[in-house]
């Protein structure tokens, strides 16, 4: 065999080695047609993967981003299992930073620090897919990110002025928080889908009764990440959406069978869109028409429409639901369909009036391939969507798709262009607000196969950057990518606005005075050990080179409690706090305080502690000595 056959025969298995079966089945007929639903499809047909030819040279925007030179936009991408937000420059897709969320990370001690212990209450990881802006009147205000934990059914949020969590909800009676969406009109509700139905309450009762399992579409205030209410239908809920009006929330639903295998999520033509009247909602909690639930105020709105939940009927297994810029539509892709279905929302109050049917709302519902996933937008008519089997963009143009829903003629399809491999998520520049703009797509593909170096038995994701710029879309950057991005926002630079040095707002703080203020002393200044029975707190500030204390006494088998503050007041001139054997590590921000605690050791001896963040050319020796007396 020649090395290059072997290569080959490598790539191959790598291909082989990929063809998990995304959805198995029974080839769901509609609309276009039967489909055969199996990634094996891809690897006999049009996306067999095998080297990529050179490229020719890009004629559109700059995609290199110089020495130097900073990016137009910075991305948001969510993590995944990683449990964190990356923070990417757009185009040059240079990862910029991580911000941990659910996980515990041991750069800035974020899951170990007091602050975020008690933010996290012991649930150490998280699965995190829909990375979202706080917005007002339609556009992102640059106040606030949400993001979904998948694993424990939970919501946190980023301060983007120091581009850390402040706060995070737990959501009562919800399994698989999958889709969340914040309102568009200002920062109000953050709406949160559960994917997976359980017995309502869970406490043991109906386990084995599918019947009885419900879903939960939950409404947390967006400034104060309190738990407002919660909608409970029958179907799981996949992607949600608001509307730029403040009147709908959105959320796709695939089993409508309200089966629990996969044969039995199948069996239906057709799934829905339901659509969560959002005003009548809040009527029904104000006036207490609620049931309660585990201390959440619950509106029934199983079964049949009403003025609460409408159900538009769209075809099998919908997964995302994008908005237009202009608000006037909701895109639907159809996953099992190779179509979208545009509902025009402002129909929708007929539909829920009794005035029209709900699938009279929808007005469009192109071909735009097989797999269709989620969906981007110009500003400019035009639509983006991600086909996960075909492993293509498809560019289609929302008029002209409503024409020929109506007997035109003309093919809404514009272009597709390959991407490399199986697309997930898709989004645009500013796609998600009414300044979309048209710069950059980014395709989120869940498979590289051959396109990077092979690195163990799982491969990076690809991020591919496209231009939209140009008559035909052009992928013009690969970007590998780990564990696992399901999705991004692309926001413009001017909307970002982050400290220098800590501005000393956040709750965190409140929580810092109050101890101070218990044990008498001046925060920035003091350095003084506190004893209390068997516990410890030390009080210690940092400046370069030095920490204010140069070393402390405590007693084999303390708890220790080190709180440190960082009285530099120079942009990122921060300090780390680690002690020795004592897994304790901490990042400290220029103006900064942060705590961490810990039990000595229970073997007397000199432990160092010593700065884990390069500050000053006499980093190294910034350190001291804890004594760990018997
Ligand atoms: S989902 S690949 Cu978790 Cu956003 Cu669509
Ligand atoms: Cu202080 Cu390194």
């Amino acid at each position: 065999m020649s090395k290059d056959s072997k290569d080959k025969n490598r790539y191959d298995n790598v291909a082989a080695g990929s063809r998990r079966r995304f959805l198995v089945g029974a080839g769901t007929a509609l609309g276009g047609g039967a489909l055969a639903w199996s990634m094996t499809g891809c690897e006999e047909g049009t996306t067999t993967p095998s080297a990529a030819p050179t490229p020719a040279p890009h004629k559109g925007q700059e995609v290199h981003a110089a020495p130097g030179q900073l990016d137009d936009y910075y991305g948001f991408w969510s993590g995944g299992q990683s449990g964190e937000i990356r923070i990417l420059g757009v185009p040059s897709m240079r990862e910029l930073k991580r911000i941990p969320v659910f996980n515990r990370e041991s750069a800035t001690g974020w899951g170990a620090t007091d602050f975020s212990k008690k933010l996290l209450g012991g649930t150490m990881s998280g699965d995190t897919h829909h990375v979202h802006l706080s917005y007002t009147d339609g556009t992102y205000d640059g106040r606030y990110i949400y993001v979904n934990d998948k694993f424990s059914a939970r919501l946190a949020r980023v301060r983007i002025a120091t581009m850390e969590v402040d706060k995070i909800v737990d959501i009562p009676n919800s399994q698989g928080t999958h889709g969340i969406f914040p309102q568009r009109h200002k920062t109000g509700l953050v709406l949160c889908n559960s994917e997976f139905r359980i017995p309502q309450p869970n406490d043991g009762r109906d386990m084995d009764d599918p019947s009885k399992y419900a879903a939960m579409h939950t409404a947390i205030d967006g400034e104060t990440m309190e738990l407002k209410w919660q909608v409970m239908v029958e179907g799981n809920m996949d992607l949600c959406a608001t509307d730029y009006t403040g009147d709908y929330s959105f959320a796709t639903c695939y089993n409508s069978e309200g089966g629990v295998t996969l044969e039995e999520m199948m069996a239906a033509d057709l799934d829905h869109l339901y659509v969560f009247n959002l005003k009548a909602i809040q009527a029904a909690v104000d006036a207490g028409k609620t049931i309660e639930i585990n201390g959440a105020k619950v509106v029934d709105a199983r079964g049949a429409d009403s003025e609460f939940v409408m159900r538009v009927p769209v075809p099998k297994s919908p997964h995302g639901v994008n908005i237009t810029p202009d608000g006037k539509y909701a895109v639907v892709a159809g996953k099992l369909s190779p179509t979208c279905s545009v509902v025009q929302i402002d129909m929708l109050a007929d539909a829920f009036a009794g005035k029209i049917k709900p699938r009279d709302c929808v007005v469009a519902e192109p071909e735009v391939g097989l797999g269709p996933l989620h969906t981007a937008f110009d500003g400019k008519g035009n639509a983006y969507t991600s086909i996960f089997i075909d492993s293509v963009m498809t560019k289609w143009n929302i008029d002209t798709a409503i024409a020929q829903f109506k007997g035109g003629t003309e093919s809404p399809i514009l272009d597709k262009v390959d991407v490399h491999y199986q697309v997930g998520h898709t989004n645009a520049s500013m796609s998600e607000t009414k300044e979309a703009d048209g710069k950059w797509l980014v395709a989120l593909c869940k498979f590289s196969k051959d396109r990077f170096l092979p690195v163990g038995m799982l491969h990076p994701e690809n991020d591919q950057l496209i231009d939209m710029t140009m008559d035909k879309l052009e992928v013009v950057h690969d970007g590998p990518a780990y564990s696992e991005p399901h999705d991004c926002v692309i926001v413009r630079r001017d909307i970002i606005n982050t400290l220098q040095v800590q501005d000393r707002k956040d709750d965190r703080f409140a929580m810092y005075d109050a101890w101070a203020k218990a044990d008498g002393i001046d925060i920035m200044s003091t350095n003084k050990v506190i004893r209390n029975g068997k516990k410890v707190r030390v009080w210690m500030t940092s400046q370069a080179p030095k920490f204010g204390m140069n070393e402390f006494k405590v007693k084999a088998g303390d708890e220790v409690q080190v709180i440190v503050t960082n009285i530099d007041n120079v942009q990122d001139l921060s300090h780390g706090f680690a002690v020795c054997n004592h897994d304790t590590n901490m990042l400290i921000n220029a103006q900064d305080t942060q705590s961490i605690t810990f039990t000595a050791s229970s073997k007397p001896g000199l432990y160092w502690y010593y700065c884990s963040w390069f500050c000053h050319a006499l980093h190294l020796e910034m350190r001291g000595r804890m004594f760990v007396e018997a």
